[in-house]
């Protein structure tokens, strides 16, 4: 995607522009731009709308608009992104965001992406408590288990569900983290193998694990 393109898409998302965002990511796609490119300016956007929310110049009522605008353009990008993202691999995932937190954007990518490349995957959605992830991946049986999560008070329950997985299903099964504000730092705490705010690099750390059973 050329600089300009990705700029003015960041824009039109920051500014909530929601007929300007939609009818750019139609153009976008339909000129051949990668889908993956489409959404990670979008995600820019996204983060200044955050930040404009922060100091006060948007409300609540504009993390609702983002979260609505982004919404629509998974659903405008989905059957390229299916498309872009096709592979071989196969593994089961188990994937929900944290208790307490319903931020489900970027959990819908990565469950698209891990679809896209062949991996089974549970969604249990969002605000799952600790015990709904032991009792699945007890029946379910995952090769990795994804905790999504967006707010600072859920890495006390990711914490929690990491401890409890460890407990009762097995204290090995591998456990990665994803949000936009995860780093190393909130890895250690909560106790989970691995940390990413990137759906692809994501799925490569699924194929990993998987080769490497
Ligand atoms: C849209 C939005 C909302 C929408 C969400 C709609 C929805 N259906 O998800 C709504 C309006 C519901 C919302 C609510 C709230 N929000 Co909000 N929200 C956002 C916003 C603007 C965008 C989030 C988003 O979708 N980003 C785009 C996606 C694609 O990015 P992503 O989630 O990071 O996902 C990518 C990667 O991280 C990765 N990934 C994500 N999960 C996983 C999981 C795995 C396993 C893997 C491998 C990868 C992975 O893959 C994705 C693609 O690459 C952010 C700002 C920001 N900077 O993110 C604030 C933000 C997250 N929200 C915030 C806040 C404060 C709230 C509220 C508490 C507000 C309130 N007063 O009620 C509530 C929380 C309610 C709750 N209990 O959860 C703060 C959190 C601050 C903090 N430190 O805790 C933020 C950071 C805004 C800010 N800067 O202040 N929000």
């Amino acid at each position: 995607m050329n600089p300009s393109l990705r700029e003015t898409m960041r824009e039109k998302v920051a500014a909530l522009d929601e007929e300007g965002v939609l009818s750019l990511v139609r153009q976008s796609l339909e000129s051949g731009t990668d889908p993956m490119e489409i959404i990670a300016a979008c995600e820019e956007g996204m983060r200044v709308v955050g930040e404009q929310y922060e100091r006060g110049v948007f409300y609540l009522s504009g993390l609702i608009m983002a979260g609505e605008i982004f919404r629509q353009v998974l659903e405008l990008t989905q059957p390229a992104l299916q498309e872009a993202l096709k592979g071989e691999a196969s593994g089961r995932v188990l994937i929900g965001t944290a208790h307490g937190d319903i931020h489900d954007i970027g959990k819908t990518i990565v469950h698209i992406a891990l679809r896209s490349f062949g991996f089974q995957v549970e969604d249990l959605g969002v605000d799952v408590p600790p015990q709904r992830f032991v009792e699945r991946a007890l029946t379910w049986q995952p090769d990795v288990i994804g905790i999504s999560g967006l707010i600072t008070s859920s890495y006390e329950s990711m914490r929690e569900t990491v401890r409890l997985i460890r407990a009762a299903v097995s204290p090995s099964i591998p456990i990665i983290i994803g949000g936009g504000m995860m780093n190393e730092q909130i890895c250690r705490f909560v106790g989970a193998d691995y940390w990413t705010n990137d759906a692809l690099k994501g799925v490569r750390i699924c194929e990993e694990i998987i080769r490497n059973k």
